[in-house]
């Protein structure tokens, strides 16, 4: 009705949700009530929590961080695998009025410095062997009164800090019953950590009820799980996609998550899904990708168990969507979701999909597709969106200037192209920025250069997304080397380690073009723009089609 509306409707907010308000009340508590308490809540591949157990577990969290003289509003660092720690960490801190705040798991050492200094939260919960990577560094956190350490059987203990406080014995001595904090419903509840292409990651600052937004507009509508629905996420926990996926959807509906605490590779998901029967599972296009270059998958893994699948984190190709409904008989939902609004806003809905696009606004989400003057565009032309919809963060943590060029009233500017055809389908037309998602994670353009031209034969690099023989974006680096430097073969898959190794895996460039120089403006900026042009205008971005690539 107003999805055009310059101002957002009350369609879009959260006002209906009461002052007082907690969510663990609603996903914990409320699922007790519903006589849910014996029913299966998270499964792993040794353990079932029940929702009785899993809020015993949870309530035992809080218990102990307030012992641990966690108060309101004061951080807790999460630095946990898939699991049902992290879960009652998660849940536990919330529910003291604390603010929980997962970590991605795959960071460097500076990275946890940086996150846990911004962020400064009095207590990290972490993996024995993930605090094993940054306990050297123990004296740059001024701000962690404790740390707590989630042990794994698989840890050795000499290394483990005698100073941590160790998770079971924390959980034991503590309490099974807290009553909720007098939160309301616009208090913080968790922050999550986003990158941009320039500068620190950005903590978006969610609010109690951002969850329970989600719920009511996208997973109850569109996932329509029931308590009989087992759900599986490749997307981590630590992830905006992952938390919903793999936490609060399940729990919001009766239903039941698999908890996998490692990398989800194609094999990975296969065997869970063959041995744990999900009916639901998240996943990115890379992995379908990767899962569909599985020879015979279908005849070597029961897939029978599933009813649905979504993908996310960056666009679907329709030839994806199609091969995977011919060979396993499902759809894949394809929905964009951001970590500013916490989860997927516009999105395909079962039996209706059109392949190859974003689907159309999730309602109680409002979309307008604006040229760079902020003036709405008509059907069909490609401008920026907007979205409004009372998931979005309420700011950028500290990070004021940041909070101001984003967010605007009830709108939020995604950073992403999008043009909308004559039957409100939503079509994906690039960033806005020059920022990369691969393999649904973020890349820096930037990151990537600086890691190049710290190798030694290295003068300069640019960095753009080129598309694969699946239609997905990885990184295309142009090089520019030192005089005298051979360019070599050798050179090419050294900068290509260097990249894995300095930065992380997903970030390395797949090609590298050596080139005498690189396009710029006057003022010697870097012109990505016009190295995306000559990739679109040779015949496909193959190494060997390209004379000045080596390989
Ligand atoms: C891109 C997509 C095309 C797009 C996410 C919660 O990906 C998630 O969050 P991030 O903050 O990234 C957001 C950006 O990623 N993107 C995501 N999904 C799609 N582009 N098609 C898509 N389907 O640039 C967006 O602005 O890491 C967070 C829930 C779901 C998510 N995908």
């Amino acid at each position: 009705m107003a999805h055009e509306a310059p101002t957002a409707t009350a369609d879009s907010s959260a006002q209906g949700m009461p002052d007082q308000y907690n969510v663990t009340a609603v996903f914990l508590d409320g699922a007790l009530a519903r006589g849910w308490g014996d029913r299966p809540a998270i499964r792993t591949a040794n353990e079932t929590l029940t929702y009785t157990q899993l809020t015993g577990m949870a309530n035992r969290a809080g218990n102990g961080l307030r012992a641990l003289g966690v108060e309101m509003e004061q951080r807790v660092a999460i630095l946990l695998y898939d699991s049902p720690e992290f879960a009652a960490t998660f849940f536990g801190a919330m529910r003291t009025g604390a603010v929980a705040v997962p970590f991605n798991t795959q960071l460097r050492p500076q990275d946890y410095l940086y996150l846990l200094n911004d962020s400064r939260a009095r207590v990290l919960v972490a993996e024995a062997d993930l605090w094993q990577q940054i306990a050297p560094l123990r004296r740059q956190m001024p701000f962690v009164r404790h740390v707590v350490l989630v042990n794994r059987d698989d840890t050795p203990s000499a290394g483990v800090d005698p100073s941590a406080v160790d998770f079971a014995a924390l959980l034991a001595g503590s309490s099974a019953t807290l009553a909720t904090a007098p939160t309301t419903r616009d208090d913080a509840a968790l922050w999550l950590y986003s990158s941009g292409s320039t500068g620190f990651p950005k903590g978006c600052v969610h609010l109690q009820h951002d969850m329970e937004y989600c719920v009511e507009h996208y997973s109850r509508p569109i996932l329509q799980l029931a308590p009989d629905d087992i759900t599986f996420s490749a997307a981590k926990l630590f992830f905006a996609y992952g938390l919903g996926n793999g936490l609060y959807f399940p729990l919001a509906a009766g239903a039941s998550a698999i908890h996998y605490p490692g990398r989800v590779t194609p094999d990975v998901a296969f065997s869970v899904i063959a041995q744990q029967r999900p009916t639901v599972f998240f996943g990115v296009p890379t992995l379908y990708a990767a899962m569909l270059a599985m020879p015979d998958a279908e005849t070597r893994y029961d897939t029978s168990s599933l009813r649905l699948c979504v993908s996310a984190g960056e666009a679907l190709p329709a030839e994806l969507f199609t091969r995977w409904k011919e060979r396993f008989g499902v759809e894949i939902l394809d929905g964009i979701g951001s970590t500013e609004i916490l989860h997927i806003f516009l999105s395909n809905v079962a039996g209706q999909v059109v392949p190859g696009s974003s689907g159309q606004v999730v309602p109680g989400y409002e979309a307008r597709i604006v040229d760079e003057h902020g003036e709405a565009l008509p059907r069909g032309e490609i401008g920026n969106l907007l979205i409004a919809g009372d998931s979005i963060c309420s700011q950028y943590w500290n990070k004021h200037e940041r909070t101001k060029a984003t967010i605007s009233g009830p709108w939020i500017a995604t950073g992403d192209k999008y043009y909308q055809d004559e039957q409100g389908n939503f079509w994906y037309g690039g960033r806005s920025d020059d920022m990369l998602k691969v393999s649904g994670q973020w890349v820096s353009p930037v990151e990537v250069e600086a890691a190049l031209v710290a190798y030694p034969a290295v003068l300069e690099a640019a960095v753009v997304g080129a598309e694969d023989g699946d239609g997905l974006v990885k990184p295309h680096a142009f090089v520019v080397l030192k005089q005298d430097q051979p360019a070599t073969d050798e050179l090419k898959a050294a900068l290509q380690q260097h990249v894995k190794t300095t930065l992380q895996p997903h970030k390395y460039p797949r090609w590298i073009s050596f080139v005498p120089e690189l396009p710029k403006t006057a003022t010697g900026k870097i012109q990505r723009y016009r190295l995306r042009e000559q990739l679109a205008g040779s015949p496909a971005t193959s190494a060997a089609t390209d004379t000045q690539t080596v390989g």
